[in-house]
Formats: structure tokens, sequence, C-alpha cells
């Protein structure tokens, strides 16, 4: 079917339409109302690590400008909104006293969400650590699976039977390997082995956390959400196609096997040697949690080159402000296979959309290529229910244009323009496609 011709109506009927935020990247209000500080706070003051030299003290203001957010996704008419908890909001250092001002704000966001029918899907940890937990070695150290499951479950006891979803981590791969390997994403560690215990954390906290939230009763569905995308060779020499066999194990079988299989990959294992993290007796096991769901965050597919020259330009696609390429049959192939290999209950698309250059002329935001690129991802996404796997979710990202971590403001991903001077929000023109298109106009 084209694109053109592609109708909400072609999905069906319980199928979640959405928009998808996190607590950092809008909320503002750093230190407000008893707020402890996060990784993210403190990396920002470190100078030369984000590319405006910008932080997240103000963002969006959508701590206090809430309520006319909410009216914005309202407006859009999705049934789903995709947040995050900003975990030193509510607990400022992370194993201490909770922080009920931080709580009220969360809960009177659910209730105004609720009172327009819009489901609620919260995430519990979109990158924000209270630094507290840092200061103990972060995500490497294996006390935070106990400190990140007490946190959930206080999360799912207060707010749980109000939830639709409660994923644990958003994207563990960028977590660890952005910011414990490379180092370009708070906390700003740059050590393999720290990153592939920071791995193993991350997955075992999240089965320890749905274990324990299970057995408070809650009846939100529970998933987690992985950075997916197919990878290609670079070409047809030997060692592309080894290495892309490679990375296809560090990014995505590693983190698939744990959960749905309860393994890692051994040849992952045996490339990583001394690297490869310390595992427990039990821990596979308790990662591998029925999942409700899998959130699948899809914004382009990847090259693996062993050195070969490449450059995403000799692909002739179009190449985003992110410099990714637009590429919407690399998400109904993905999700093909995730189906075909892993069997999950649910797949969701919990992320997808684009950055460029956008202008505000005269209150109107022009941005056809974003508007393309969500209207192919949104027939992708129903190529691949064609096809029998069972998505039952589309979250564009992002509601409103925000911090874009290393990138700061100068990266704009959302559907609704936000003037950082002035905090005014303007619809672009991709907001009004998918409005119309979720109104059946
Ligand atoms: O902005 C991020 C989001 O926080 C996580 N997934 C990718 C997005 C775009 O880079």
């Amino acid at each position: 079917m084209s694109t053109h011709n592609l109708s909400r109506d072609h999905f069906p009927n319980d199928f979640k339409w959405g928009v998808a935020t996190s607590s950092f990247q809008i909320e503002g209000a750093h230190d407000s109302d008893g707020k402890g500080p996060s990784i993210w706070d403190t990396f920002c003051d470190i100078d030369g690590k984000i590319a405006d030299a910008s932080n997240g003290h103000v963002a969006c203001e959508h701590y206090r400008r809430w309520p006319q957010d909410v009216e914005l996704i309202h407006g859009l008419g999705v049934n789903a909104y995709r947040f995050s908890i900003s975990w030193p909001r509510v607990q400022p250092d992370g194993q201490g006293p909770w922080n009920e001002a931080g709580f009220a704000f969360y809960d009177q966001l659910i209730a105004a969400l609720e009172q327009r029918g819009i489901e609620v899907h919260l995430t519990l940890n979109h990158w924000d650590l209270p630094q507290a937990l840092q200061d103990l070695g972060g995500w490497a150290n294996r006390d935070l699976c106990g400190h990140f499951t007490r946190y959930a479950t206080e999360v799912a006891r207060r707010f749980g039977h109000r939830l639709q979803s409660i994923c644990t981590h958003n994207e563990p791969w960028v977590i660890a390997i952005l910011g414990y390997e490379q180092g370009i994403f708070a906390p700003g560690i740059q050590s393999r082995s720290q990153a592939m215990q920071a791995v193993h954390h991350l997955l075992l906290s999240h089965g320890m956390a749905l274990q324990a939230m299970r057995g408070l009763g809650v009846k939100a569905a529970m998933g987690i959400v992985l950075n997916l995308s197919p990878i290609y060779p670079a070409s047809d020499d030997p060692k592309d196609l080894a290495k892309a066999h490679l990375d296809d194990g560090l990014i995505l079988r590693w983190y698939m096997d744990a959960l749905y299989k309860g393994s890692y990959p051994q040849d992952v294992i045996d490339h990583l040697g001394e690297d490869a993290p310390h595992v427990m007796p039990g821990d596979l096991n308790t990662i591998a949690q029925v999942n409700d769901f899998l959130g699948v965050n899809y914004y382009t597919r990847n090259f693996s080159s062993s050195g070969n020259p490449w450059d995403v330009a000799s692909t002739g696609n179009e190449v985003t402000d992110m410099g990714w390429e637009v590429y919407p049959q690399g998400l109904t192939e993905l999700l093909c296979r995730l189906h075909a290999d892993y069997q999950p209950q649910r797949l969701w698309v919990t992320e997808n959309g684009a950055a460029f250059k956008d202008q505000w002329v005269d209150g109107v935001v022009a941005d056809p290529q974003r508007l393309a690129y969500i209207r192919d991802h949104i027939a992708a996404t129903h190529a691949a229910l064609k096809q029998g796997v069972p998505v039952g979710a589309y979250f564009a990202w992002s509601l409103m244009d925000n911090f874009e971590w290393a990138s700061g403001y100068a990266k704009r991903f959302g559907l609704v323009h936000v003037d950082f001077e002035t905090q005014k929000r303007t619809l672009k023109q991709s907001a009004l496609w998918y409005r119309n298109f979720l109104s059946g106009q």
C-alpha cells in the first residue's frame, strides 16, 4: 500500500498511537522542590561535553507548563503518552527518603492524562540517575540493582494501578556504551569492562524490578525499551560481514538473547574476553522474566565496516540533521526479525522520529521531511503488521523539541516547535499531519 493511502483504519482498533518524551529532556526545574542532582546535571557542567554548552536547568519548563503540554498532547488526538519519571526528583539520593513533592508532580500529570482518556506509559529510567548513586560507581556497581528495584516498587505501589505500562530502562545499550565505554554521555567514563558490567546490572535490575512489581499485583504491562536497528556489512568483504555479525551481537543479540533466551551470545563473550561482565549464578534466569511488551526505538539502520571507508552518502538516501540515514524499510525488517527470532508477546515502536533544521516563520513551521519520515515509518510499521508481527503501538519521538543530550538544544526532534527563549509552542506541519491522520482526515 502506498504510504499516502494509509489511514488509521488500516490498523487494529486497540492500536496505541502516542508521542514520547523523557524527564531530563523536558522538565527543567533541576533543583526545585527537593529534587536531587542527576548524572546529567553533573555531566552538563563539564566543559566541552554538550555541543552548545547548555544544560537541563530550564529545558522546556515542562515542570511548570505541564497543563499546557497535556492540552497539546490531547489536541493531537493520540490515545497514549510515554514519559519518564526523574528518579532524583522522587528520591533525591537514590536510596534515602522519598520526595513527596516530586511524586505530587507526577500524580497530577497522570491525573490530567487520565481525565482526558490518554493511556499512561511510564519509564522508570530514561538516563537521569541520581548523582549520589553514580558516586557509588553507578550501574557498574551491583548494589544499584537493589536500589533500582526499591525505586521501581515504590513507583508501582503508588501509581501502578493507573498506568497502562511500566518500562524499566530506556535503551540500556546507550546508557552503558555511550556513558561508560565511549564517555560521550553521562557519566562520561571510558572503560569497556565497566560498560559491560553496567549492561549486565541494567538487565539484572530489569528482571529484579519486574519480579518485585508483579509481586505487588500491579496489572500494568511491564517491559523494557531497546534501541535496535538492522546492521548491514559495508561491503561484501568477509571481514565486513564478520564485523556486521559481531556488531549485531553487541547491539541486538546481547540484549535479546538475555531477555528472551536467558543467555548471552557466546561469540560476543569470546570477543569481549576479560571485559565480559561478571555474572553470578541465577542472574540470567532473573533477567529472562516474561515481558508483556518489548519497546523498540528505531531511527535508522547501521553499517559495519572492518576498516574499509564507508560514508552514509553512499546509500543515496536522505540523511537527517543527526547524520542518520532515512531508511523506513529497516523498521519493517527489524520488527519481522525480532518476531521470527524471539517471539516477543507484543512489540511496540516506543520511539521513532527525526531531527531537521526547522524554521519558525510567521507562526508556521514547515517540516516536510519530518512529515514524510513519520508517515513512511508508520507505513513500515503497518507492513510488519501485515506480515503477522504483533505490533501494537507507535510513539513518535518527540512531542516537542527538547534537550537532545550531548547535542544540546541544536537538534530538534519535536512535532511541536519550542522557542527556547519564550517557551512558546507551535505545532509543526508534521504535528498537523499526525493529528489529521489520527482523526481520519
Ligand atoms: O532523544 C533521544 C531519546 O532520549 C532516546 N532515544 C533517541 C532519541 C533521539 O536521539
